[in-house]
């Protein structure tokens, strides 16, 4: 091929991949237009190819069929009904697992939100029964299944939170305070505990297999098992598959969208951790740096007071509050909020001793330098920059920036994410404030003969700047994240997002889509609308092509059925609502109507 067709083909295939981009422009990004799409696409190709070159020169060979971009319609699930339960425990037959029972649940034995769970099969059981030649412990991947009698014929993988090791009744809820679940709305659940028990904590990070089953192994185990069980109970198999979890459980849904891609065609991933094992780095190293300031030792909290992250937020709220065009104690503009506050200019500095109405100067240092990402002592970036923003004040902030790096992240980091770990024996919190953070990371991203998987390798999802199997097969995936989530940052699913729009010629919004929630902590809480139903707009636009513009978030207020959020302040309505809108879009305030209807406001 010469250079000259070289240029060619580049240029016809980037005529092809704007073309629908432009379209999409054109029809508001509703992007369920599809085939409409690549039919013009390829129009304006044919206009735009250039005639064949004049005789007498030979005929150039045929330039090679442009790349159009097409995404497949997936069509919608039919459901079915149980036909019976107790029965099932027995009749289910699958490789490497123990059905333990089959149990009927009758209509009201569980509650959302107040609301009765419908009627359904409660299966049990366990998978890969094992015990580990490293540490002589047992382990198994422990699994529920709740499948409704009134089914939707779809299958929801609920992951869960944390470090797994609990098999979380399977309800499929997802959110804050949520009103209603998967289950609730007829999807078959799992649940699984990913491969290790609460019992044995942290500890299982001595165990390798262990460890690759919580980073994505036991996704990979639980999947088809969970297909084959709804095959055997409904006769058919799920129609439509989806995936949902939170913090880690975000963490596996951004792996399935990596790894399990031809598994899942529904994602839903929340405030994930995508670099997990990098985000516990850095909150230790915040500790360190918190542990510095702490004016009484032991007790980081009072390196950085209530009264002044209270001061802070009031002066993050005094820049950033009216960029949206409603000063409603929201920060909706988190991008221009980091580029207009300054937290040394903009806080007063201590002219003597600190009293709750200032920062020193130490501390202003300090702390700006967490938020635009923790460093190892040599000066290596950790982890992620994080965003100033109203959702600071809080107790959630408190206990993830000063509780959680001694008691859970010194367990995490020192067992499951260190190759080799530490003694099981060790001082978790000795840990926390006195390890070297550049060993630390060293054997965060290292591997050892016996643990041949980096921590980075087996927790977050591989290439996951790129899911071109995922959008080629028409599943959607949907992130969100609390800009005030002070453990895995919003800033980090950013960066994520722009580097999925890079690799899709600057619009990945047509398989992917990123709602920033200002204000909201890790996964609820904060001075935020942190309840929303994402799940049914993620199966609107999976079996209908309706891509979800705006998802309307409420605040939970007193006498809110999925639970009052603490940290609501008093001057908002109880039910204020707000959209959640698709990076970069942001909810601007329309200049007339309610600030606390989302009526008043735009995704722009
Ligand atoms: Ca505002």
């Amino acid at each position: 091929m010469t250079k000259k067709e070289d240029g060619k083909t580049f240029a016809l295939r980037a005529l092809a991949a704007a073309a629908p981009l432009a379209l999409l422009a054109a029809c508001g990004g509703s992007g369920n237009d599809n085939a409409q799409n690549a039919a013009l696409a390829a129009a304006l190709i044919a206009a735009n190819r250039p005639a064949p070159a004049p005789a007498p020169a030979p005929s150039p060979a045929p330039a090679p069929a442009p790349a159009v971009e097409t995404i497949p319609q997936l069509s919608a699930a039919v459901g079915a009904s149980l036909q019976s339960c107790t029965d099932l425990a027995t009749r289910i037959s699958f490789a490497n697992t123990t059905i333990t029972a089959s149990t009927l649940v009758t209509a009201g034995t569980l509650k959302v939100a107040g609301t009765d769970v419908p009627e359904h099969c409660l299966i049990t059981g366990s998978m890969f029964p094992r015990t580990s030649s490293v540490d002589g412990k047992s382990y198994a991947i422990g699994f529920e299944m709740r499948l409704p009698r009134a089914w939707n014929g779809r299958f929801y993988y609920q992951a869960n939170g944390g470090l797994d090791g609990s098999v979380v009744t399977a309800t499929g809820t997802l959110g804050g305070g949520p009103l209603t679940g998967a289950l609730s709305s007829g999807f078959a659940v799992l649940s699984s505990d990913a491969g290790h028990t609460a019992a044995v904590g942290a500890t299982f990070g001595i165990d390798p297999q262990a460890r690759l089953d919580y980073g994505y192994q036991a996704v990979a185990k639980l999947t088809p098992m969970a297909k084959s069980t709804i095959q055997t109970a409904y006769g058919k198999g799920p129609d439509r598959s989806y995936f949902g979890g939170c913090s880690n459980g975000g963490r596996h849904a951004m792996v399935a969208a990596s790894r399990y891609a031809d598994q899942y065609d529904g994602i839903i991933a929340g405030d994930p951790g995508t670099r997990l094992p990098l985000a516990a780095t850095a909150n230790i190293a915040g500790a360190q740096t918190y542990a510095t300031l702490a004016t009484t030792p032991g007790d980081l909290s009072t390196a950085f007071t209530q009264a002044e992250r209270t001061l802070v937020t009031k002066a993050v709220l005094a820049q950033c509050d009216g960029l949206d065009g409603a000063a409603d104690g929201m920060v909706q503009d988190t991008a221009a909020c980091q580029a207009a506050f300054d937290i040394n200019r903009d806080v007063p500095t201590c002219a003597t001793t600190r009293n709750g109405t200032c920062l020193s100067a130490d501390q202003k240092t300090k702390i700006d330098k967490l938020f635009k990402g923790a460093t190892t002592p040599s000066g290596t970036r950790i982890y992620s920059s994080f965003p100033y923003d109203a959702g600071l004040d809080t107790d959630g902030w408190k206990f993830w920036k000063f509780t959680v790096p001694l008691a859970l992240d010194s367990g995490s980091v020192g067992l499951v994410f260190q190759s080799p770990p530490e003694d099981p024996s060790f001082n978790g919190p000795n840990f926390a404030l006195t390890a070297n953070l550049d060993t630390v990371l060293a054997k965060v991203l290292g591997t050892t003969s016996l643990y041949t998987e980096s921590s980075i390798a087996f927790m977050t999802p591989p290439n996951y700047g790129k899911l071109p199997a995922l959008k080629k097969r028409g599943a959607k995936l949907m992130v969100y994240h609390g800009t005030a989530d002070p453990i895995f940052s919003s800033d980090d699913s950013v960066n994520w997002y722009q580097q999925l729009q890079q690799d899709n010629g600057g619009d990945a919004s047509n398989f992917a889509r990123l709602y920033l929630i200002p204000g909201m902590n890790h996964c609820s809480g904060g001075p935020a609308t942190d309840q929303f139903d994402m799940l049914s707009a993620m199966v609107n636009w999976v079996e209908k092509g309706q891509a979800p513009d705006r998802v309307v978030a409420s605040a939970r207020g007193t006498g809110n059925a999925g639970g009052v959020n603490a940290d609501l302040p008093a001057t908002w309505s109880a039910s204020r609502s707000r959209p959640l809108c698709p990076y970069p879009k942001v909810a601007r305030y329309n200049g007339t109507g309610s600030q606390e209807d989302a009526a008043s406001f735009s995704c722009r």
